[in-house]
C-alpha cells in the first residue's frame, strides 16, 4: 500500500534497535537524482565485472536507477545508486585509454559491435557528468551486531528494498536476513556492501519500503535470533553469492516487469 512503514513502533514491537548510520558504506544524506529514463552512461557489466559497457537508464526509483545494457536483452536489467562507483559518464572509458565492451550475451556477432556502439552512441541522449556523485567513504571496520535491524536490497527481487535483521557476523561480512520471510531471501555480503542501508533510508530517499512478509519467524529477533546461521553446504552458496552477487536468475525476470511498471509509471 501507499502507507509508510512505521519503524518507531517496529523496534518496540520486536524490542530490536537500528543499526547505527556509521556501520554503512552511504551518504548520511542521498545525493539527488539527476539521471532521466532515456540517458546512456558507462556501466560495469554486473555479469562480466572486467567490461565496461554502454547501458541505458529505463527506470528512476529514489537515489537509484534500473539500467539496461545497450546490445543485451531486457531480462538482465540491474539497479545501480547514482554514487556506485560502477557507473561513468559516455566517454569515460575512452580517455582512460580503455575499450568499451560489448555485454555478456551480445545479440549480434561479436565483429559487429564497433558498427554497434557508433549507432547506439550516434544522437543519443547522453547523462550529464553531474548526474555521476561521489561513493561515499567505507567504514574501516565491520561494526554490525547481531540482531540489529536495517533495509535491505532484496537480490532476488532487486527493484525491493525490504526491512530486514543481522542474522549473523562474520570477519568482514554480515548475513542479512528478511523479516518474515522464513529465510528465502536472505544473503551474505560484505559490511561495506551498496545493497544495505540504515533503518530510515527509505523515508529520507523518497524510495518505497517493502515491510516484513508474514511469516512468523520475524518474532525471534534480538540477542536470542537463532535462524539463518548457514550450514555446512550453505556456507559454499554463501562464497558463491559473495562472488556472483548481482547476478540475476530468471526468476527475477517476471517480477522485474512488475518493477518497471512501477517505476515508469
Ligand atoms: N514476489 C515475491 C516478492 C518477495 C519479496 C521478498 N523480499 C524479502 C513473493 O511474493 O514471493
Amino acid at each position: 500500500g501507499n502507507s509508510v512503514f512505521d519503524w518507531d513502533s517496529y523496534l518496540k514491537e520486536t524490542s530490536s534497535t537500528a543499526a547505527p548510520a556509521y556501520c554503512f558504506k552511504q551518504h548520511e544524506e542521498s545525493p539527488e537524482n539527476e539521471f532521466k529514463p532515456g540517458m546512456k552512461l558507462e556501466a560495469v557489466d554486473p555479469r562480466n565485472i572486467t567490461s565496461i559497457c554502454i547501458a541505458t537508464v529505463v527506470g528512476v526509483v529514489g537515489p537509484r536507477i534500473r539500467l539496461r545494457l545497450d546490445g543485451g536483452d531486457n531480462k538482465n536489467d540491474f539497479w545501480r545508486l547514482v554514487d556506485s562507483s560502477e557507473l561513468k559518464p559516455v566517454g569515460y572509458t575512452e580517455k582512460k585509454g580503455g575499450m568499451l565492451q560489448p555485454p555478456l550475451g551480445f545479440r549480434m556477432n561479436g565483429s559487429l559491435f564497433p558498427m554497434f556502439l557508433v549507432k547506439t552512441l550516434n544522437g543519443a541522449y547522453y547523462s550529464p557528468d553531474t548526474a555521476f556523485k561521489s561513493e561515499p567513504d567505507t567504514p574501516t571496520d565491520n561494526l554490525f551486531k547481531v540482531g540489529q535491524k536495517l533495509e535491505a536490497v532484496d537480490k532476488k527481487n532487486p527493484h525491493l528494498i525490504c526491512v530486514a535483521t543481522i542474522g549473523d557476523v562474520d570477519k568482514n561480512n554480515i548475513f542479512v536476513t528478511f523479516d518474515g520471510w522464513r529465510g528465502a531471501f536472505d544473503y551474505w555480503c560484505s559490511y561495506d556492501s551498496r545493497d544495505i542501508f540504515p533503518v530510515g533510508w527509505c523515508l529520507k530517499s523518497s524510495h518505497p519500503l517493502q515491510p516484513p512478509g508474514n511469516s512468523h519467524h520475524k518474532a525471534v529477533t534480538g540477542s536470542r535470533y537463532s535462524g539463518g546461521r548457514p550450514n555446512g553446504a550453505q556456507t559454499s552458496n554463501v562464497k558463491q553469492n559473495l562472488n556472483d552477487s548481482m547476478n540475476l536468475s530468471p526468476d527475477s525476470a517476471s517480477d522485474l516487469e512488475t518493477g518497471i511498471q512501477e517505476s515508469c509509471s
